[in-house]
């Protein structure tokens, strides 16, 4: 923790949309009145018939129920696209920046509006309806943005899977929710290298009964792919037969936007529903608000349209306010550890939001290539995904922004939609690793372990006390999975699985999750998956996951291992295993370090005890707390003395 605090420069206090007197009289009249608060900020976006009712939500045990904005009708490609093009058609609405420096295109709202409309016949012509369920998995190209658009005009439910998550993954994503059309590329293109995505959409719906009916393939490397007849298209020689008007589906505002699927703490991915009206009011109007946003501004958020960072701040939020974004198809030191600065020179980009482990990976390489670029044109930093150390946040500070953009450390999670906690950069003083305080309308509290109400500064469990318009409205096909893992652990409020610390002035702490979900370069794995991966390899017996510190990736993942009688511990057999978590759920879940162990700390009654493994791995060997209560208390001492050591 840092101790520092950076005011706010008076010229930020004068020119944002607000600040401090204002944020304090904003705030309470969001929690002091949301229906008034929300009403008003409803009409930010455009409806083809107004809401009379705001916020119908109860948190009530056993009838969790989530409406805001419930009579009114709108549609979001209508609200990201349409509505602009009387005033700015000819504005750049999407800026690509394509793996290679030498490739980039400029997409105005006036071409955005055909592109979408064309992808939403192409689907049409397939059958696909209002309700409907799609799954995208594209790479970072400008056909995601048109995909996920074209299903909200046709009111179809988009899931877009990460193009780095493995056939099985994908798979079950696919027939969880029923979609019958997938939307992929043939290739997609990361850092020179290919990323098989049609093959793996073939190996994904080879193990679906009854396949699905339309697989539409955008040429991206253009590389051989198999085509199954009768199936299988390729998006331009069918985006060829179709006009460019489509109509935009009249949708209620809790009809379902999107599903996106994410881990837990238990058992297979959660399908994320959000729906309509709350969902874009909330994801605009913390876009406008949190980044400052002006027209004129170039926006650009690093994150993959995969993960809910992209849908809400690539695409979503900034659309629906006539932004210019940017989708950047790369990595951060491809080729070469000065690209990120170098695409913001490029295209004089001056709003920036990515996620702590890259700066920490680009940090790792010096000063050097950042100070030869300018970076002129920014004016304002955020970051995502994962608390931020001081000494990445001073470096993203000093070096990046040469202490001219105020960072807006943002906390949120797929489930809310949007950004929670944050600083406004005119009204919030910076403390370097603190999301500072709630946005309008969002009621943090820390609790403790009893669910105990925790004031003034304190350290505890965050939970939020009432909704706000984002809010993710139940787990696809699962509502009572929904209420269990959110609302159960303290009746009448949403817990977060974030454990936080808040100070004296006030302000949030993130300290990183409180359940089994560890957070890899900012992507969240549930260790329950891996280990499930794990198991289902033949030669192993049991296995147990837990986090470790990791210089750039936040975490790593450490997998204890213990194998089939018989089985040698092997180097070969450590590489096969990572390989085989690979393949299971992808490249993202591949374990750092794997330790063979003949037994794990067990209770009596066969439970693992994950605190004693995690605690291992964190090489903290001396507080391994009271092992008495083990079955078998001398794995202990083996475990300490076989741990793997950190790359
Ligand atoms: C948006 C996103 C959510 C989890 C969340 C928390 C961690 C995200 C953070 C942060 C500290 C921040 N997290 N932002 N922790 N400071 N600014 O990342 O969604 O992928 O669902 O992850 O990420 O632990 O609970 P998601």
């Amino acid at each position: 923790m840092s101790d520092k605090v950076y005011d706010v420069p008076s010229q930020w206090a004068q020119k944002a949309y607000v600040d401090d007197a204002h944020y304090q009289s904003m705030y309470a009249a969001s929690v002091n009145d949301p229906n008034a608060f929300w009403g008003e900020h409803g009409k930010r976006i455009d409806w083809f018939t107004p809401y009379t009712k705001v916020k119908n939500t109860s948190y009530d045990p056993g009838h969790v129920s989530i409406k805001w904005f419930e009579d009114g009708v709108t549609n979001v490609a209508y609200n990201c696209v349409d509505r602009h093009l009387e005033t700015r058609g000819d504005q750049v609405a999407i800026i690509w920046e394509g793996d290679s420096p030498d490739e980039s295109r400029k997409i105005t709202y006036r071409e955005l509006s055909s592109e979408v409309n064309k992808l939403a016949n192409v689907l049409r012509n397939r059958g696909v309806e209002k309700g409907d369920r799609v799954t995208i998995y594209l790479p970072m190209i400008p056909e995601a943005a048109f995909a996920m658009l074209a299903c909200a005009r046709l009111g179809a439910i988009h899931s877009i899977v990460f193009g780095g998550f493995s056939p099985d993954s994908l798979g079950g994503r696919i027939a969880d929710c029923g979609s019958k059309v997938v939307i992929t590329a043939d290739e997609g293109l990361r850092g020179g290298r290919k990323v098989p995505l049609k093959a793996n959409v073939d190996a994904a719906v080879n193990q679906i009964e009854g396949g699905v009916d339309h697989v539409i393939v955008v040429r991206r490397t253009g590389g051989k792919v198999d085509m199954v007849p009768g199936r299988d298209v390729y998006y331009d020689e069918a985006a060829a037969m179709v006009t460019d008007e489509c109509p935009a589906e009249p949708m209620n505002a809790e009809d379902p936007l999107f599903i996106l699927y994410t881990s837990g703490s238990t058992g297979k991915p959660k399908g994320v529903l959000h729906t309509t009206g709350g969902y874009l009011v909330y994801a605009s109007m913390t876009h406008q608000y949190v980044f400052d946003y002006h027209p004129g501004d170039i926006y650009w958020c690093t994150a993959d349209v995969g993960w809910v960072t992209g849908h809400s701040y690539i695409v979503y939020g900034p659309l629906a306010n006539g932004a210019t974004t940017l989708m950047f198809e790369g990595i951060p030191n491809y080729p070469s550890m000065s690209r990120f600065w170098d695409v913001i020179d490029k295209h004089q980009v001056s709003i920036f939001y990515t996620a702590p482990t890259a700066i920490r990976s680009l940090m790792q390489a010096g000063e050097e290539p950042v100070k030869k670029t300018s970076r002129a044109s920014l004016r304002l930093l955020g970051s995502v995904g994962e608390p931020i150390n001081p000494e990445a946040w001073e470096w993203y500070y000093r070096v990046v922004g040469e202490e001219r953009c105020p960072i807006v450390d943002t906390w949120w999670q797929t489930e809310t939609g949007g950004i929670l906690i944050t600083p406004l950069p005119g009204a919030t003083k910076l403390k370097p690793g603190s999301a500072t305080r709630p946005f309008f309308g969002v009621q943090p509290e820390v609790v403790d372990a009893a669910g105990q109400v925790l004031d003034g500064a304190c350290e505890g469990n965050l939970v939020i006390a009432d909704s706000w318009p984002g809010q993710m409205r139940t787990v696809y096909g699962d509502h009572e999975r929904f209420e269990q893992t959110y609302f159960a652990t303290y009746p009448g409020k949403y817990f977060t699985g974030d454990g936080c610390r808040r100070d004296a002035d006030g302000f949030y702490w993130i300290t990183g999750r409180v359940d089994d979900v560890i957070n890899v370069s900012g992507h969240r794995m549930g260790t329950a998956e891996v280990e499930s991966a794990l198991v289902a390899h033949p030669k192993v017996s049991e296995a147990a996951v837990v986090g470790f510190p990791h210089d750039i990736k936040g975490q790593g993942i450490y997998a204890y291992v213990t194998l089939m009688d018989g089985v040698e511990p092997t180097e070969e057999l450590r590489k096969e295993l990572v390989a085989w978590v690979r393949r299971e759920i992808g490249p993202i879940a591949s374990p750092d370090l794997i330790q063979f162990a003949p037994g794990l700390p067990k209770t009596r009654s066969g439970k693992i005890m994950r605190r004693i493994l995690r605690k291992i791995a964190e090489d903290q060997f001396e507080s391994l707390g009271d092992t008495s209560t083990l079955a078998d208390p001398g794995v202990v001492e083996d475990l300490i003395s076989n741990r793997q050591n950190k790359r």
